[in-house]
């Protein structure tokens, strides 16, 4: 009897003593959350930054990178803060950007996969001859005065750019394509259209995300890999004409295409992606004098 309350006494103890493990844990937490306010609810709390499996209680799980940087120094009560501070010029991870990049960006330092986005190319238009001025390659009449890129309003204007090698950019069939556009209300008799184009072979196979004042649609021109030519989806949007809309083309290396409008999900659909796209990005107006700007994309 009395070696069975013995026994009871060390199993309430063990259960006592599994908390405060999670505790100290939890105090290195509490000091990265607190030198960290804005680092966002992918890192707030969450023990993955510092153990492999990431969860809660997982105190006992291996470290991983970031983890190992921060335990190899001087890390309990008030050196916790100062170790954490110290190890942010590091690549604990080894994805190529260091912590504090990664923290600020609200990507994981102790993740490889975890990683912010790379900028493969960028263009505001402010400048005639720099960044986009040599790489796009355009068809139709494109001004580029005040700042924006503006179509002819009379044919079919296609610029195109080509990010540089390197960054996963040579054909770019994965990856996220930004820009602002303006249907203008000078666009007439062809409705007010904007299109961002991917997936670029040539003038008559390319891909496309197509928007007009009211609908968004996804399409391909041409025949490619196991898709045929035409609309796979269009989805109704309200965009005043003369008024600056964004508009963002997340594509995934599974070929899915997914379309934010004003920041809101507008379309999706999905492609089979082939090889043979050139890695040209860029834009479309068909007889309507679109205005576009801040070009961006990214890997
Ligand atoms: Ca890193
Ligand atoms: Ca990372």
């Amino acid at each position: 009897m009395r070696s069975k309350r013995l026994y009871t006494a060390f199993f309430v103890m063990a259960l006592i003593g599994i908390p405060s493990v999670v505790l100290a844990f939890g105090s290195y937490q509490d000091a990265f959350d607190v030198l960290y306010p804005k680092a966002g609810v992918g890192l707030i709390g969450n023990c993955g930054i510092c153990h492999q499996g990431g969860g809660i209680g997982n105190g006992g799980q291996r470290r991983n990178g970031y983890g190992t940087a921060f335990a190899a120094l001087p890390h309990t009560g008030t050196s916790t803060s100062l170790a954490i501070t110290k190890i942010e010029p590091l690549d604990s991870d080894g994805d190529t950007f260091t912590n504090l990049t990664e923290i600020s960006g609200k990507t994981n330092p102790g993740d490889v996969a975890s990683k912010p986005a790379k900028i493969l190319f960028v263009d505001n238009f402010r400048n005639d001859s720099a960044t986009g001025a040599s790489v796009w390659q355009q068809a139709g009449v494109w001004s580029r005065a005040g700042q924006v890129l503006t179509s002819s309003e009379l044919r079919v204007d296609r610029a195109l750019a080509k990010p540089p090698a390197g960054n996963g950019a040579l054909t770019f069939s994965t990856g996220v394509i930004q820009t602002k556009f303006n249907l203008n209300a000078i666009a007439v008799p062809t409705p007010a259209n904007a299109s961002i184009i991917f997936g670029f072979v040539s003038a008559t196979q390319y891909r496309f995300v197509k928007v007009t004042t009211s609908q968004v649609s996804i399409g391909q021109v041409g025949t490619m890999g196991n898709d045929t030519a035409g609309t796979k989806v269009t989805r109704p949007v309200n965009l005043p004409l003369d008024t600056v809309h964004t508009m963002k083309v997340v594509i995934t290396p599974l070929g899915k295409v997914s379309v934010f409008i004003n920041g809101a999900r507008a379309a999706k659909a999905t492609f089979t992606f082939t090889s043979n796209a050139t890695g040209k990005i860029g834009y479309q107006a068909t007889k309507s004098k679109t205005q576009f700007d801040d070009f961006l994309s990214s890997k």
